[in-house]
């Protein structure tokens, strides 16, 4: 079986929840990304984030990216809260005709990066043309538990996997300046910009936005283009996945040094 190289997709937990209602699905807008996939017609490596499932618990217990000591009890409602919302984007995303196969990340990432076995199971189920999915998580530490981001884990990914390109869905048309308006959004950025960085919107416990951009310079800077798209606008979603030109941000790869 020849060797397939894979395009990353993040759906932003804002895309995949209403941020404001806890455990509420947002089903339209996992329908209009799954249809976009499944026209795009290749299997694409998706991670989703916690939206108002795995940060609603992760705030109420005050669970961080720092390694804590919570109870038993908090860490199991976190992370079948994310199972539960997996178990979701999955039903969907296969009566959308988008078969997928989940790798919870303790399977795959060991601190932040992806491990070996990690790689080999990614690598036969793409061979195989499935799409692997995963997803940001609670996981345990010598020194307690800590939430892993799904943008985290989408950087281990494109480093690991080194995709065509990165999609970022978020719920929102693009990048923003820092306090500007809507009008402003960045159609295009290098990586090697110094942005100012800060939470903005819906900030949460692993970090929102400046975690996001953060994580796609770094991926960025291995030569991998990354798209921020409007998750709620299906057609925008296919034309990043296709790798058109798309209304919304675009980090251009560039490699160190070039
Ligand atoms: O929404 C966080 O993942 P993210 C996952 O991708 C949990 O940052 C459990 C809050």
């Amino acid at each position: 079986m020849a060797k397939v190289t894979p395009i990353l997709m993040k759906m932003g937990g804002s895309v995949v929840t209403y941020r404001e209602k806890p455990l509420a699905a947002n089903v339209k807008a996992i329908e209009g990304v799954a249809r976009s996939i499944a026209a795009f017609g290749h299997p694409v490596v998706i991670i989703h984030g916690g939206g108002s499932f795995g940060h609603y618990y992760a705030e109420m217990f005050g669970v961080s990216t720092t390694p804590k000591i919570i109870s038993p009890e908090a860490a199991s409602k976190i992370h079948a809260a994310m199972l539960q919302l997996n178990l979701i984007i999955t039903d969907i995303l296969a009566k959308c005709g988008v078969p997928s196969y989940t790798v919870p990340p303790i399977e795959l990432i060991d601190g932040e990066d992806v491990t070996e076995s990690g790689r080999s199971i990614l690598a036969d189920l793409l061979k195989l043309r499935i799409s692997p999915i995963t997803f940001g998580d609670v996981l345990p530490s010598k020194r307690g538990f800590f939430i892993l981001s799904g943008d985290v884990i989408t950087r281990a990914l494109a480093e690991a996997l080194r995709p065509s390109r990165v999609v970022f869905s978020i719920d929102v048309d693009g990048i923003y300046p820092v306090g500007s308006q809507l009008e402003n959004m960045i159609l295009e950025l290098d990586s090697k910009v110094d942005l100012k960085l800060a939470p903005g919107k819906g900030a949460d416990v692993t970090g929102g936005m400046a975690l996001k951009i953060q994580e796609s310079f770094k991926i960025a800077k291995h030569g991998i283009d990354v798209f921020f798209v409007n998750g709620l606008k299906p057609e925008r979603v296919l034309k990043a996945l296709k790798g058109q030109r798309v209304y919304g941000t675009r980090i251009r790869g560039t490699k160190s040094g070039g």
